[in-house]
Order: C-alpha cells, then sequence, then structure tokens
C-alpha cells in the first residue's frame, strides 16, 4: 500500500478553497472506482468506462460536495445547515453535521424521496420535514430560511458544493491517464454536471490533460427543462433523485456545456428503466434509476450516430441501487419478480438450477 486515501479535501487541498485553518470534516469520500464496461463497449463501439459514485460513504457523489460545504459552513461558524433535497442531498447532509456536530434540517417533496435516502437521514438525526411540494418549493424555502434565520445553505448553490464536487474530474484524469473524450452524467440541478466540467477544464489548464471532454447531461424527458429551454412547473419522473423543474445551476451548466461542445438529452423512463437493467445485468454495477440516465444517454446517442468508434467515454454513475432496490425486483414485463422457493432437498434444488449430474457422479 502506497497511499492511503484521505477524503477529497486532503487529496486535493491544493486546488479547493481550504487553509491550515479550516476544520476538516471528511467521512473518506472519494476515491471511488473507475470501471471498464466491456458490455457497454460492445454496445456503442467505445471505451467505456463507469465512476461509480454509489461508492461514497453515504452511497452518492453528494458526499464530495458535502465535505466541502460542511468544513466550510464549520469554518465560518455555524452551528445549524439546512437543505432542500429529492434524498441523497439530505442523507449527505445529515451524516457530514453528524460528524461535525452541528444540526442539519432537510426539506424533502412529500412521498417523493426513495426510502433509503429517508432512512438515511432519520439515522443520522436530522430535523426531516416532508413539503407539500416539489424539490423546487423545497429549495425556495430553505433558501429564504437561510437569509433570514442561524442556518447556512448546503445545496448546490452554495459554490463549496460544486468546488468538492470538481475532484470526480480529478479521479478520472488520474485514474484513466488521460482525460476521457466524452463525459455522460445524470442532470437534476445540473450541480455535478457543471462540477466536473470545471475539474477537467483545471486540469486541462494545468497541463495536466490535453482536453476537456465534450460534457453530455441528461435529464427525464418528464423533468428535462434544460433541453426544453424553460423550468417545468410540475417536473414527473420514476427517478425521483431528479425529480427537479428548475435546476439552481441552469446557467453555470450552459456555458459549460458551450465550452465543452456538450448536449443536453432527454431520456424517457422506460430507457432509464431498461438502462438501469443493463447496468446491472450486464456491467455488475448496481444504481439508483436517476443514475442510469447517463449509461441511457449513452445508449441513444451512439444509437444516434454520435459517438465516433473507439472513443474514451466516462459515465458518472451518481448513486447506489440499494438506495432504491425495489426496482430490481419488477421483471422486465413490469411484475413482481418472484424468487423460486425450493425444500432442503439437494436433487429439488438442483432440478431448480437447471443442473445436470457432471459424469461419474451418481
Ligand atoms: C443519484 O439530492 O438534487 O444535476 O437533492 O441524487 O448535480 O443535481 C440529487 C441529484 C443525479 C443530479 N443522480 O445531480 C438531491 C439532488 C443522483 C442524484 C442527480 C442527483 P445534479
Amino acid at each position: 500500500m502506497t497511499h492511503l486515501w484521505r477524503g477529497v479535501i486532503r487529496e486535493y487541498s491544493d486546488r479547493l478553497n481550504v487553509t491550515d485553518a479550516t476544520p476538516v470534516v471528511t467521512l473518506g469520500e472519494g476515491g471511488t472506482p473507475l470501471i471498464a464496461a466491456p458490455a457497454l463497449s460492445r454496445r456503442t463501439g467505445a471505451n467505456v468506462f463507469i465512476k461509480y459514485e454509489g461508492m461514497n460513504p453515504t452511497g452518492s457523489f453528494k458526499d464530495r460536495g458535502m465535505t466541502m460545504a460542511i468544513s466550510k459552513a464549520v469554518e465560518h461558524g455555524a452551528q445549524a445547515v439546512i437543505c432542500a433535497s429529492t434524498g441523497n442531498t439530505s442523507a449527505s447532509a445529515a451524516a457530514y453535521a453528524v460528524q461535525a456536530g452541528v444540526t442539519a434540517a432537510v426539506l424533502v417533496p412529500e412521498g417523493k424521496i426513495a426510502l433509503g435516502k429517508l432512512s438515511q437521514a432519520l439515522a443520522h438525526n436530522a430535523s426531516l420535514l416532508q413539503v407539500q411540494g416539489n424539490f423546487d418549493d423545497c429549495l425556495d424555502i430553505a433558501r429564504e430560511l437561510s437569509a433570514n434565520y442561524p442556518v447556512h445553505l448546503v445545496n448546490s448553490v452554495n459554490p463549496d458544493r460544486i468546488e468538492g464536487q470538481k475532484t470526480g474530474a480529478f479521479e478520472v484524469v488520474e485514474q484513466l491517464g488521460k482525460a476521457p473524450d466524452f463525459h455522460f452524467i445524470p442532470v437534476g440541478n445540473a450541480g455535478n454536471y457543471t462540477a466536473y466540467h470545471r475539474g477537467y477544464k483545471e486540469f486541462a489548464e494545468s497541463g495536466i490533460s490535453d482536453r476537456v471532454p465534450r460534457m453530455f447531461g441528461f435529464q427525464a424527458e418528464g423533468s428535462a427543462p434544460m433541453v426544453l429551454g424553460y423550468p417545468v412547473k410540475d417536473p414527473e419522473t420514476i427517478a425521483s433523485a431528479i425529480r427537479i423543474g428548475n435546476p439552481a445551476s441552469w446557467e453555470l451548466a450552459l456555458s459549460a456545456r458551450d465550452d465543452s461542445k456538450g448536449y443536453f438529452g432527454a431520456i424517457s423512463d422506460a430507457k432509464i428503466l431498461e438502462a438501469h437493467r443493463v447496468l446491472s445485468a450486464e456491467v455488475g454495477v448496481f444504481a439508483e434509476l436517476a443514475s442510469a440516465a447517463g449509461v441511457a444517454g449513452l445508449l441513444e446517442r451512439a444509437a444516434a450516430g454520435e459517438i465516433p468508434n473507439g472513443a474514451t467515454v466516462v459515465i458518472t454513475v451518481t448513486g447506489h441501487g440499494l438506495k432504491d432496490p425495489q426496482w430490481a425486483l419488477r421483471n422486465e414485463e413490469g411484475g413482481e419478480a418472484q424468487p423460486t422457493v425450493v425444500a432442503v432437498d439437494v436433487a429439488e434444488v438442483a432440478a431448480a438450477l437447471k443442473l445436470v449430474p457432471t459424469q461419474g457422479a451418481e
């Protein structure tokens, strides 16, 4: 072992707005695997890798930004933080607040966040309120509270969040030994899209890599303001993490797209489910639904002939499948997958597995 991972602030302190006076609040985030995806390479003709952000301490990429946001909040003397969330931000904020010894309040859309994420926020003792509205309503309230009450906002409108998240791009370049030609990523508030572009840009400007990848971001069809060009009042999608109608980082993301010759696309819920199955059953990566949007985007763009043969492609898979495991229990027809029940009997188990005895066995 030549190097023990110390979390993204300590690993990249020279590229983040921290000093010796910054209290580093970390759960050891970052250092996530970059996984070759031969099944996706075969399907697309590109050379495809997955940046598996489900491997972060709370199971999503949010931890990269949260270590920065909570550390800076504590540096500024905050004793309470607040966020609006479709789930993952709340889980991450709650966990890092515990580590920092500050309180966390989280606002989530009623009935619209995955059970795993709700469980995390509650387990970490957050004051969680279900708001009778959508994510965009929650963010409006969180912003107003932070302006008028002693609570520090840790949504991605807080610039420390995007700064922390740009470390995902640094790691990709170090793991690949170069910047990819394309980077595919799901888009909700467009914070992560913006952050990866910034990370790639900084490494290119420092001469560490020779290019900024084309940034391809994907929203769910029923929640696709970046594609439509205007906010969506009542966003809908089964991918609850990206059920967002008015992205907080809209303008920054448009600049990132223009700078990188990028693209925003919309993916139907059916295609998101299909990509989720491909990821699980062909790549071996278990993701939450929203995280499959980038994979669905690659399959769609490749089918449209937009991805040159042999291009290097990285897809950020943003959150772990265990956040929201119910989707794996649905079979291709939409029914419930029911594992077969067997008796404690070798012959019956063998028959159920369609095994035939090896030569010489009795
Ligand atoms: C798994 O937790 O907005 O475009 O409040 O949880 O940077 O917003 C989550 C977003 C993609 C979109 N994948 O990222 C929240 C929240 C997963 C996510 C996104 C989210 P952004």
